[in-house]
C-alpha cells in the first residue's frame, strides 16, 4: 500500500533525468582525468570507472526502509547517482580521494572510510558523498552522488557478496557469511602483497605503455 502511494506520487522520469545527466557527466570527467594522466605520462591512480543510476524499485525500497517520505527522497537518498572508481593498489585510493577533494566542480559533503573501519560483513571501500551542480534545460540544479573508491580485490569481494545478499534477500546464511569474511581477509592480504611489489608492477606497466606507443607511432 505504502509502496503504491510512492509510485503514484513520484514522477520517476522527471525526477531521474537530471541524475542520469550527472552519471554521464561524472563518468566522463573521471575517465578524462585518467586519460589525461596517461597522456602526460603521469601515474594514474584510476584503473577503471563505472557509474549507475539507482533503479526506482531500489529507491523505493531504501525510502521505505528508512521511512523517507517522497518529497525528501532527493535530499535523503545520497546514492541515486553512484560512481565507482577502481584502483590497482590500496595506496591509489588516497590519491583519488585527494583528487576528488581538490576539484572545484563538486563539493564533498561526507566521507566514510570502510577501509580503516571495515564493516562487520567484511566490506571494504572508501565512500564520498558529493554535491554536484548541473546545468539543465530547466535551469541549474544540484544533486547528491556517492563515489565509491576501492581496489579491484575489494570490488571482487563486494560484487560477489552483493549478489549473495540479493539472492538471500539480505539474510545470507551464517556459514556463508563466515566464509565471506574469510574471503574478505584473503582480499585484504592480496592487496597487501600486491603493494609490496607495486613499484615493480607500475614500472613494468610504464615500459609496456612506452613500447606500445612506439609500435603505434611507427
Ligand atoms: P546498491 O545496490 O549497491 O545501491 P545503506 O545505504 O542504508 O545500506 P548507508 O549508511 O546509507 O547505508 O550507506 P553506506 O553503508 O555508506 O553505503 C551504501 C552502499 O555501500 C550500498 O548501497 C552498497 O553499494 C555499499 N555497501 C555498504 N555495505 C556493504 C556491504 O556490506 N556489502 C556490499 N557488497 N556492499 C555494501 P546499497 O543501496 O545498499 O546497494
Amino acid at each position: 500500500m505504502r509502496r503504491g502511494v510512492f509510485v503514484e506520487i513520484v514522477n520517476w522520469k522527471e525526477l531521474l533525468y537530471p541524475y542520469e545527466q550527472a552519471v554521464d557527466e561524472l563518468l566522463l570527467k573521471f575517465r578524462c582525468l585518467d586519460k589525461e594522466c596517461r597522456h602526460l605520462g603521469i601515474y594514474s591512480p584510476i584503473d577503471s570507472v563505472t557509474g549507475r543510476l539507482k533503479k526506482p524499485a531500489s529507491i523505493l525500497e531504501k525510502a521505505g526502509k528508512k521511512q523517507i517520505p517522497p518529497e525528501k527522497i532527493e535530499e535523503k537518498i545520497e546514492d541515486i547517482v553512484g560512481i565507482r572508481i577502481l584502483c590497482q593498489f590500496v595506496e591509489d585510493i588516497e590519491k583519488v580521494v585527494t583528487m576528488v577533494q581538490s576539484r572545484k566542480d563538486m563539493t564533498v559533503l561526507e566521507e566514510r572510510d570502510y577501509i580503516t573501519n571495515t564493516k562487520p560483513s567484511g566490506y571494504r571501500s572508501y565512500h564520498m558523498i558529493i554535491r554536484y551542480p548541473l546545468s539543465t534545460a530547466l535551469g541549474p540544479k544540484e544533486v547528491l552522488a556517492e563515489i565509491q573508491i576501492r581496489t579491484n580485490a575489494m570490488n571482487f569481494w563486494a560484487t560477489a557478496e552483493h549478489s549473495l545478499r540479493y539472492k538471500y534477500s539480505g539474510n545470507i546464511p551464517e556459514n556463508l557469511q563466515h566464509r565471506l569474511r574469510i574471503c574478505a581477509e584473503a582480499a585484504f592480504h592480496l592487496d597487501r602483497e600486491m603493494s609490496t611489489i607495486r613499484e615493480e608492477i607500475t614500472n613494468a606497466q610504464r615500459l609496456n605503455e612506452i613500447k606500445g606507443n612506439l609500435v603505434t607511432n611507427i
